[in-house]
């Protein structure tokens, strides 16, 4: 294995940081993983919300590929803001054209301020297009009900969805767990393995603003321990250690919904 395995991220850029591409790349750089970016769009924000974003050219995109394959061993990859139709079907071709290993898809909808990053037609796209690619899928509670149309209310329809998730085509699927209330005092994923072995992964919960990017970070750690040679239920682990390191050691740089602190997890195995 190579002294630092290379990870790809194909995301928007975040302009302020916290989260899409630059939360992705933060969190390979703290994993000790050297990070490639393939550029989808830009969106123009700050913590207190985004005003802005633009999608880039498909010809660009294939660009972006076809120079990394040529030159790059990526050994995990992971997709974060999708925008369109247009877009994803941009990296699924892509994808099946080069190798750059196990794909991680973190079906980005929408933001923490309730900004919607993929348009609503794109959804079925996303769903019949990508999905089945994915080795690792990680919606959060919203985008698996949004992906399965069920209501996540207890733990069987948590096992539901993520059965209907794996037979759309994802292989591993983690779907995170709601954070609702100061009362909560932990915040539970569960995580259906390809072989049908399940876990609930729990961890406490931290009350805090600062919490952009915490969905990217997760998805980009478990591609950087994938990158690493990890198999998915250690990659998972060590991608919820690291988020929650990163969410409990408070980082103050913006005013409202800040950026979670990657140095906080940078220094475990
Ligand atoms: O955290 C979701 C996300 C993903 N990608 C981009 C974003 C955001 C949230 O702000 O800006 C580019």
């Amino acid at each position: 294995m190579e002294q630092y395995p290379q990870a790809l991220t194909i995301a928007g850029s975040d302009s302020d940081g916290s989260a899409g591409m630059q939360a992705d790349l933060h969190t390979f750089f703290a994993r000790k993983v050297y990070g490639a970016s393939v550029m989808t769009a830009c969106v123009a924000g700050n913590s207190y919300g985004i005003e802005a974003s633009v999608t880039l050219p498909t010809e660009f995109i294939d660009k972006e590929f076809e120079l990394l394959a040529a030159d790059y061993q990526i050994r995990a990859s992971k997709t974060g803001m999708l925008g369109n139709s247009e877009l994803i079907r941009t990296i699924v071709k892509n994808y099946k054209l080069y190798d750059f290993g196990p794909l991680v898809v973190d079906p980005v909808i929408m933001t923490k301020h309730g900004n919607m990053l993929i348009e609503e037609e794109a959804l079925a796209t996303l769903k019949e297009e990508l999905l089945p690619l994915a080795f690792v899928l990680t919606p959060n509670f919203y985008e698996a009900e949004k992906l399965t149309g069920i209501k996540l209310n207890t733990a069987k329809d948590f096992e539901t969805a993520a059965l209907i998730l794996q037979k759309m085509g994802a292989k591993n699927v983690v779907i995170k767990g709601a954070h609702q209330d100061e009362k909560q005092i932990e915040v539970v994923d569960y995580l259906l393995l390809a072989t049908g072995e399940s876990h609930w992964l729990k961890a406490p919960y931290f009350k805090t603003e600062r919490i952009n990017g915490t969905g990217d970070s997760l998805s980009a750690c478990i591609a950087a321990e994938l990158a690493k040679g990890n198999d998915v239920l250690t990659a998972v682990k060590i991608a919820k250690e690291f988020v929650n390191k990163a969410i409990a050691t408070e980082l103050f740089i913006g005013h409202k919904f800040g950026p979670i602190n990657h140095w906080a997890g940078s220094d475990f195995f």
